[in-house]
């Protein structure tokens, strides 16, 4: 009986000990060369999008036993709020692999070749520099990849949402962000691309708020003055998009004017659901860095080269999903 005690008792030292190894959850501290491994995330602005990256990106590192540093979060969009607090970030040192959404296709060339340059490989997210095609040498293709949305793609069906929504006729006008930032960028080419197929459909501007909403807010304001007879406005992202639906509602128009956005913040859900809004498309932040990590930590720790280009899909917001139980996964969360 006492023997039979001891092996039981044995056995679950054992177990206590190696139950760590097998469990799923977080890992001890992942290496490389006996050291543990650092990858520093760069958000492009503070807003909802970034900080449901970063979440994810959170997540991901705790199963793989990543240390994760996060630089300061920039209050205005650009090279210039975003240059200081990366070079702030490097400076904390220990950095095996950046993830960062370059703010310029240009002007974060050069200071990320430099980080490159030194040996932290640079992993693009969200955002990307150059055309984003990394697969041909060129001077911006030295990023290992670019992990993020298809931009033209979703500007592309955001225009035949709205072209649906407006029985295929009439005015309508997009409101942008920044004229040489990849992502937006794309979707205000991708809309101009959607719209082009609907004849009876003319786009009568498109305006660019530098991330500001109540910037936004003015130019559509200012829009709908010129042109009364708009009859659908596209706002290409948090900003863009919470200024254009705060103004259609300023001028009485909602539901009259429909808004087609972009980026599932609860402020949009929200204005979806009072009729402010018609429609969201969600990208998925939380899969973009949670896929960032895996990569980066692949290369770092077994230098497995990532694809070139990781496009995680999106979904839409309508009035008719909003309060399906399966969709609110991709609400913008913290
Ligand atoms: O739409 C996102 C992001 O994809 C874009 O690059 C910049 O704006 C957001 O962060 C939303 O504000």
């Amino acid at each position: 009986m006492k023997k039979t005690m001891r092996i039981l008792l044995g056995l679950a030292l054992v177990l206590a000990i190696a139950a760590p190894m097998f469990a799923s959850g977080t890992k001890e501290a992942a290496t490389s060369g006996g050291k543990s491994v650092t990858i520093a995330f760069m958000p492009g602005i503070s807003d909802p999008f970034y900080y449901t990256m970063e979440r994810g990106v959170k997540e991901k590192a705790k199963e793989l036993g990543v240390n994760i540093l996060v630089g300061d979060y920039p209050t205005t969009w650009g090279p210039e709020a975003q240059l200081p607090n990366l070079q702030a970030l490097m400076a904390r040192g220990g950095i095996d692999l950046l993830l960062i959404a370059p703010t310029s296709t240009t002007a974060l060339v050069a200071p990320l070749k430099a980080i490159s340059d030194k040996g932290i490989p640079v992993i693009t997210v969200d955002t990307y520099l150059g055309n984003g095609d990394y697969s041909k040498p060129s001077d911006f293709s030295f990023p290992l990849a670019y992990i993020g949305t298809d931009n033209k793609l979703g500007g592309k069906q955001v225009a035949e949402h709205l072209a649906k929504l407006i029985g295929e006729k009439g005015k309508v006008f997009v409101e942008n962000t920044n004229p040489d930032v990849s992502s937006v960028t794309d979707r205000g080419n991708g809309f101009k691309e959607g719209i082009a197929e609907f004849p009876n459909i003319q786009m009568v501007g498109m305006e660019y708020c530098m991330d500001v909403q109540q910037k936004a807010m003015e130019q559509v304001t200012a829009a709908l003055q010129k042109n009364p007879d708009i009859v659908g406005i596209f706002g290409v992202n948090v900003f863009s998009a919470q200024g254009a639906a705060q103004a259609v509602k300023n001028a009485g128009l909602s539901g009259a004017v429909k808004v087609a956005t972009w980026d599932a913040t609860e402020t949009l859900i929200a204005a979806l659901k009072a009729g402010d809004v018609d429609l969201i498309l969600a990208q998925k932040p939380a899969e973009i860095g949670s896929l960032a990590v895996e990569a980066g930590y692949k290369y770092v720790t077994q230098k497995v080269a990532p694809p070139k280009k990781i496009v995680p899909g999106f979904e839409f917001f309508t009035r008719d999903n909003v309060n399906d139980p399966n969709m609110q996964q991709f609400v913008y969360k913290k």
